[in-house]
């Protein structure tokens, strides 16, 4: 198509600087799921928006996180696959934290082909002062070579309009990768499954978040239009069932009752949720395992 643009943006960062707010925000609709905890996405989110002459397929990623079990070598995987395979780079920075091992890290997984331009996301910028703000760009522009500086706020959506200008921009002529009617590529029943997951983020502690894996095994439409789900949260091991569920299942109820609040409102209609929980050992470091849960 003469004149389109179109290219594919991995948003790249350590663990809970902003990167899937950030797509929701650009995107303009919840695709990601996000929590005040580190490492809630696992897997590449797509999210596209569509704009008079060009389309943007932004690709959210795990942060980078340094441990060695086969979720965390996935999750890396994830990252290196991202990376190698973009048009344009997104380096974010949360300048709420210090510049660690993990950001240095994130850098060393940036596109390898120095064709690919990498723009800094300087993110949080509305729960700190312009001087720090400042410092942690000098910073950062002292590391990379970076194409672009932008200060945002993924929360308020401040400095997001200047990016996706740039991006615009930048993306090398091509067709649409996407139908105009489609934000994400996402199956439902994947997009169900994380909604469970974030919430078990919101409303679990500790390790538990770290050892469940959702994923939605029923779905159907009921005579009088009501959505039928049903889950499986799988969790790592059998001491970890009485906490999931609860007192009287009233954690398994809550987590429930939010997810099913939740999806009503994304999608608009009557659900019917019912969650189970099973145990399947040591799941976050077996690699056998880990496609069962979706996570290939
Ligand atoms: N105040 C503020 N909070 C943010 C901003 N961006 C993200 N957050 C919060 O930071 C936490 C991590 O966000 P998330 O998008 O899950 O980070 P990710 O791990 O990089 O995908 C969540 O609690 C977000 O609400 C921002 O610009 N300002
Ligand atoms: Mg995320």
């Amino acid at each position: 198509m003469k004149g389109f643009r179109s290219g594919f943006v991995g948003i790249l960062g350590r663990p809970n600087v902003g990167k899937s707010t950030l797509l929701n925000r650009l995107c303009g609709e919840k695709l990601a799921i996000t929590s005040s905890k580190p490492q809630t996405t696992r897997n590449r989110i797509v999210g596209v928006l569509h704009q008079p002459g060009s389309q943007i397929v932004f690709l959210d990623t795990p942060g980078m996180h340094e441990t060695d079990r086969a979720i965390n070598r996935y999750m890396q995987q994830v990252i290196a696959k991202v990376a190698a395979d973009v048009d344009i780079a997104v380096y974010m920075a949360d300048v709420t934290r210090a510049h660690g091992r993990e950001d240095g890290l994130t850098l060393s997984m940036l596109p390898a082909d120095t064709r690919v331009p990498v723009l800094l996301v300087v993110n949080k910028a509305d729960l700190v002062g312009s001087e720090q703000v400042a410092e942690r760009v000098e910073l950062l522009e002292g590391l990379f070579n970076f194409s672009g500086t932008f200060i945002t706020s993924a929360i308020t959506g401040a400095g997001t309009d200047q990016l996706v200008e740039k991006i615009s921009l930048m993306l090398p002529e091509g067709v649409p990768y996407f139908p105009e009617d489609m934000v994400t590529d996402q199956p439902l029943g994947f997009r169900l499954g994380e909604i469970v997951r974030e919430k078990l983020f919101d409303l679990t502690k500790d390790e538990i978040p770290y050892s469940t894996a959702v994923v939605v095994e029923h779905m159907a439409t009921r005579e009088d239009g009501l959505l039928e789900l049903g889950a499986t949260v799988f969790i790592e091991k059998e001491s970890q069932k009485g906490i999931i569920i609860g007192k009287k299942g009233s954690m398994l109820q809550k987590v429930g009752t939010a997810a099913r609040l939740e999806i009503e409102s994304q999608l608009g209609r009557k659900v019917y949720l019912e969650l189970w929980v099973k145990v399947k050992k040591g799941w976050t470091d077996r690699e056998g395992l880990l496609r069962q849960m979706g996570y290939e």
